[in-house]
């Protein structure tokens, strides 16, 4: 897959992609990425970018040639057609699903604003999608494009070892993850289950499938509404719940909280 990012900074994001397993997919040559900035077609001494806002009011508008330039020479760069995606609060929100969707593409170009944004009629032209990671203002796309390279780099295929399977991972079925440990077995802080160190796998399956539906019924309840749930699911959700009710009502009840929480050290048998 090749991303070309259309920004002011783009050692910025290369930067970002340096690491783990997102440099790990470039140096496997899974994912390039390519930096286009549009100060380098900006024309005059001054190799002015951006412009006083028609209408009046605070900051500065980049300019629609200096990006269309960028953007034209980004995709002669390449014959690979490509989608362009400009990152910007107002865009459809990011989540795994158009994660997926992304990665699938051969070649994208993400279009990093500055300052108060980008000239309409640029994105009007050039921009198949405006994409959002989030209801919040950054000072420019870069990081936003950053968490897409991110996202899209490590499910390219090859770019986990079976160890970081992508299949296993949060989201990929629409609940959020269960809990993890490792050693030691006993620590001040408490011991792991003992459910895991019973070498029971289908035990352990269920239990992390358990706590899976749990947390996301406990943390992100709207996302349980989306997942396709079976009917054992259902099961052990009920149980999950049941578990959480009774630890409540013994606190209520009695002041003294010996009784089972709900916590991860001590979550609800199946
Ligand atoms: C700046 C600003 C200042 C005063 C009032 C309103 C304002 N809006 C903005 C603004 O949205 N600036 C953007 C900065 C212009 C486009 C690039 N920038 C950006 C992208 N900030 N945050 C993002 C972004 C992108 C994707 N997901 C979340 C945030």
């Amino acid at each position: 897959m090749r991303i070309d990012l259309i920004s002011l900074f783009p050692e910025f994001v290369a930067q970002c992609a340096a690491f783990g397993v997102v440099g790990r997919a470039g140096e496997r040559g899974l994912l390039s990425l390519y930096g286009f900035n549009p100060r380098d077609y900006a024309e005059g001494n001054y190799r002015r970018v951006d412009e006083r806002p028609f209408g009046g009011g605070p900051g500065m508008v980049m300019l629609i040639d200096p990006l269309r330039a960028a953007i034209a020479a980004a995709r002669a760069a390449d014959p690979t057609p490509a989608r362009v995606i400009y990152m910007s609060p107002q865009g459809a929100r990011l989540d795994q699903a158009k994660v997926r969707e992304l990665a699938s593409h051969e070649r994208l170009i993400l279009l990093c604003g500055r300052y108060e944004g980008v000239d309409e009629r640029l994105i009007r032209a050039e921009v198949d999608e405006e994409i959002s990671i989030g209801d919040y203002v950054l000072s420019g796309g870069e990081l936003a494009a950053a968490v897409i390279v991110d996202a899209v780099a490590r499910l390219q295929d090859g770019a986990l070892g079976d160890a970081e399977s992508a299949v296993q991972d949060s989201f990929e079925d629409g609940l959020l993850d269960c809990p993890h440990y490792t050693r030691p077995v006993e620590h001040e802080l408490g011991s792991v289950p003992a459910v895991l160190m019973s070498g029971n796998h289908a035990q352990i399956a269920q239990w992390r499938r358990q706590q899976s539906l749990g947390r996301t019924w406990q943390r992100r309840p709207d996302l349980l509404n989306e997942a396709a749930l079976s009917k054992a699911d259902r099961k052990l959700l009920a149980a999950y719940q049941a578990e959480v009710a009774a630890a409540e009502a013994a606190e209520n009840g009695s002041s003294a909280a010996t009784e089972a929480s709900a916590g991860p050290d001590s979550g609800p048998a199946a």
